[in-house]
């Protein structure tokens, strides 16, 4: 069972200062939790088990603009294009502003304009219908590339999922709801309690493994992250365990201890298997704004990011920065959160979400 771990420090952050005591290699033997029976209490699964979405090959197109907060582009593409405008430069260079103040970034925002621009003086709009149409296109378009979904490569076993990110983002629920998808999708599974600074931490990935039925490896309190993933790599192997997946503490890119750590992670990872991890998965909280390309940059900088998962797109009426992390990283986006429930974390479907953006029709 678990061993007890540190408390949280006294002034309530919950970002660790420093790094944690490293534990000599080799690591001590980890503690693996056994799997305990789904609660029948549980009806967050019982939801889950309900809606369409929950089956990881089908996206669906339902929900996301009723989980998307009325986004400013939406307003202000009502507003600006509603009321019969002239097609010209001006009101591009509305819909320009608009894009920048929903955090799509300069260069993006500018390029898009760019091109509607010269669509509009070929008169390739006959009207403001057609502009909201090239916008949409535009959009998606910039999104396309990027909408690659996670897949779990059978030669791997474990396949390994690192997750990373700064404090809070959703890093630990979105393990959870994973965990449940991926279980919908028939994979055997094992969590990795690598944020091995807060008692409450390795808690709550232990309720995610409870409520999944799924082991949860951890460590006493205060070892090393590299050492718990290592451990919980060569559990996984000998159980014969498809997808492995370990959480890891939020930190902050100014952190250049902890930054550091999530490369040993990796590096003692690739011992066992030289492609592991496999999948760096860094989640983005969506109401960051701007600043989820600098945090991308840093990440990626000592943890080669494979894959993102932005969250939060319920709370923010902006929703934008997906443009943004498109076209400075190309990183693909494999999940976006619309909500805390389970079946509120959503394959990315660039489709979908413009859609959720933009109003459908100008009219009325
Ligand atoms: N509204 C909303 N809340 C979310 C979403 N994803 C996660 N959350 C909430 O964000 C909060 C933080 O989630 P955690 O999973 O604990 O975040 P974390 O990154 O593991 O945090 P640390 O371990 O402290 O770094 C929780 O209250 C989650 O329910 C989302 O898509 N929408
Ligand atoms: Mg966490």
């Amino acid at each position: 069972m678990f061993s007890f771990w540190k408390k949280k420090p006294a002034d309530g952050a919950a970002q660790p200062a420093a790094t944690p005591p490293v534990a000599p290699d080799p690591a001590p033997p980890a503690s693996v939790a056994a799997p305990v029976a789904t609660p029948a209490s549980d009806t967050s699964l019982t939801d889950l088990g309900a809606h369409a979405d929950a089956a990881p090959a089908a996206p669906g197109k339902l929900g996301w603009r009723e989980r998307l907060r009325k986004s400013i582009l939406f307003k202000d593409v009502r507003e600006l294009m509603g009321a019969n405008p002239i097609l010209g430069d001006e009101l591009i260079d509305e819909i320009e502003t608009s894009l920048i103040t929903s955090d799509v970034g300069v260069t993006a925002s500018r390029e898009i304009a760019e091109k509607l621009r010269r669509r509009t003086s070929k008169r390739e709009f006959a009207n403001a219908d057609a502009l909201l149409a090239g916008l949409r296109d535009e959009l998606i378009e910039l999104l396309r590339p990027i909408a690659v979904p996670l897949r779990i490569d059978p030669s791997c076993k474990p396949f390994v999922i690192l997750t990373v990110g700064v404090n809070g983002v959703g890093k630990t629920t979105t393990i959870g709801k994973l965990t449940r998808r991926f279980q919908l999708d028939g994979h055997s599974l094992m969590l990795a309690a690598g944020d091995t600074f807060r008692a409450a931490a390795v808690e709550q990935l232990k309720i995610w493994g409870e409520r999944n039925n799924v082991a949860v490896v951890a460590q006493g309190s205060g070892s090393d992250a590299a050492s718990v993933a290592f451990d919980a790599m060569q559990a996984a192997k000998s159980r014969g365990i498809e997808v492995l997946i370990a959480d890891t503490a939020g930190r902050l890119h100014t952190q250049a201890g902890l930054m550091n750590e999530l490369g040993k992670i990796g590096r003692v990872l690739s011992r066992l298997d030289e492609r592991a991890p496999h999948e760096v998965l860094m989640v983005i909280d969506g109401t960051t704004g701007q600043n989820a390309i600098s945090q991308l940059r840093q990440f990626n900088a000592v943890a080669k990011v494979t894959g993102l998962v932005v969250t939060k797109l319920d709370g923010t009426a902006r929703g934008g920065v997906l443009f943004a992390l498109a076209r400075e990283f190309g990183i693909p986006i494999r999940y976006v959160g619309l909500g805390e429930r389970l079946e509120d974390l959503r394959v990315f479907d660039p489709e979908a979400f413009v859609d959720a953006l933009l109003p459908d029709t100008l009219g009325g």
